[in-house]
């Protein structure tokens, strides 16, 4: 081996400036070890934003809420793995709703964060104006990378869808079996069942997209009706084949627009049939694991970390409750949706949040989450604090819910409601014999009206539901007869009837 001596000055100096040499090159190695271990987007970039809706899921479509339910669970041997595995790995909301329970209506809602009688889409046969500024309007102005997958059903519009720079989509519900779509509007042949479709095209994109910040809704067809058969792929056909639903709870509670049962009784809904239940969720499934394969494109592309997933429904559904079936009237089977958050950056881990939240917050939330200002006309309010495990002062206490009348919506009347944390009050406009008032902390299954109380409440405080409870406050001169209460007015209302029933 050879020897070096270390015993005079010239050896000392280059000892010296070797050691000085070593310093700087391990500091520059450190550096270079710190910035490969810190990736540069992790820091400073903004979140992927993924949203992935059903269309027609109700909440307790998931494996999650039956578990929870217990002896009221419907359907206690449904299974949803992937949707199990996003709340576990992130936030459930336990109090979710649309705003207004039909289906393009709630996808302008998603898009817009505003009203319905605001947005310009109350009905099912409207299409979305081209020019309205959405989550992805203005996240594409911020520098994101958009795309719309799938469901988008807002009337019969085909096209590029507008805000998006991509679009994979099908016009109006679309079919199950080899669905023509539009790429960029430009109708193309596919093979296959449309939610598997769907995903492969929202995998692809992610792909090509994934060294920017992207912002990408997927919407799926299913559960929506025509259900079972050649319109499951053959891998669900049969599945849960034998198993049995729990009868439809208060299904003789009818709906206050039916009127009384008639003469022999009351026939159950269609819709409470145990062979409708199980391609109900055949097909839910199926969504379910079109939402594995995102969740494991994300780990695949090293992005579940940057990217906030958000799972989530256009509406409820009632499935023989009240005498119903589908969607549209303000029941909680039909207000209420799933709504599942992750993104491990901010939010925790298998956490549940109780607060409301609504559709119109989808939009706010996004463009909070990646730092965009919100525009002052969105009505809806970001919940990102809310899902990082803050209690945000002032939460909403009380929302409007609404529907309109609409050509081919049956015999569904317009209604309007204000829906309360334990309370809700339900208009049915030129029916003030309708009118329906609930204590859901007693009774969440709104089965006991307390309407001669409310009378006397509303005479003692000239309380009426708002015909629009979004218009600009009125000024100081006309507030002394405006002609609807304010929020606190209403919710006053409600705990003041509460109190009498408590
Ligand atoms: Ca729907």
């Amino acid at each position: 081996m050879r020897r070096i001596a270390l015993d005079n000055d010239q050896n000392k100096k280059n000892m010296n400036a070797t050691a000085r040499t070593l310093r700087r090159r391990a500091v520059a190695w450190l550096l270079a070890a710190l910035a490969c271990a810190t990736p540069l987007h992790a820091a400073d970039r903004k979140p992927n934003l993924l949203f992935i809706y059903t269309d027609d899921q109700r909440w307790d479509a998931m494996g999650v809420v039956q578990r929870e339910q217990g002896e009221r669970a419907r359907f206690p041997w449904f299974k949803s793995p992937s949707m199990d595995r996003l709340a576990a790995e992130g936030v459930r909301f336990r109090n979710a709703f649309v705003t207004l329970s039909l289906c393009s209506p709630s996808r302008a809602a998603f898009l817009t964060g505003r009203y319905n009688h605001l947005n310009g889409v109350i009905n099912n046969h409207t299409s979305f104006p081209e020019n309205s500024v959405t989550h992805a309007t203005l996240l594409r102005a911020a520098g994101y990378r958009t795309a719309y997958i799938g469901k988008w059903h807002m009337g019969n519009q085909r096209g590029q869808r507008p805000g998006f720079d991509y679009s994979a989509s099908f016009i109006a519900h679309g079919r199950y079996q080899d669905c023509p779509i539009e790429i960029n509007g430009v109708s193309t042949p596919t093979k296959g069942w449309i939610d598997d479709v769907s995903t492969d095209y929202a995998i692809e994109w992610m792909k090509q997209n994934r060294d920017r910040p992207f912002s990408m809704v997927v919407g799926f067809k299913s559960p929506h009706s025509p259900r079972g058969g050649t319109n499951l792929p053959e891998r669900l056909r049969n599945l849960y084949a034998g198993e049995t639903s729990r009868p439809a709870p208060y299904s003789d509670a009818r709906a206050i627009f039916h009127g009384p049962p008639p003469e022999g009784g009351n026939q159950p809904h269609p819709l409470a049939a145990n062979s409708v239940h199980l391609d109900y969720l055949r097909h839910v499934t199926g969504a379910d694991e079109n939402l594995g394969k995102l969740l494991d494109a994300l780990n695949e592309l090293g992005l579940s970390d940057d990217t906030v997933v958000v799972y989530s429904s256009d509406n409820g559904y009632y499935l023989g409750e009240h005498g119903l079936g589908d969607k549209r009237s303000i029941y909680e089977e039909s207000l209420r949706i799933p709504m599942l958050v992750r993104y491990p950056r901010l939010f925790g881990k298998g956490k549940v949040v109780d607060e409301m939240v609504l559709n119109i917050d989808l939009a706010p939330t996004f463009l909070d989450l990646a730092g965009v200002p919100l525009p002052r006309e969105m009505q809806g309010v970001s919940w990102k604090a809310l899902a990082a495990g803050q209690k945000p002062a002032n939460w909403r206490q009380s929302f409007l819910a609404e529907y309109f009348y609409e050509n081919g919506g049956g015999t569904l009347p317009p209604s309007l409601g204000v829906r309360a944390v334990n309370a809700k009050l339900v208009k049915y406009p030129g029916h003030a014999e309708w009118t329906e008032v609930f204590n859901l902390a007693a009774d969440p299954a709104e089965t006991a009206k307390l309407n001669a109380e409310f009378d006397a409440l509303v005479k003692a405080v000239n309380y009426a539901v708002p015909a629009n409870a979004d218009k600009p406050r009125p000024s100081a001169a006309k507030a002394k007869k405006r002609a609807f209460p304010s929020r606190r007015n209403q919710q006053n209302t409600l705990q003041r009837l509460l109190r009498l029933h408590s």
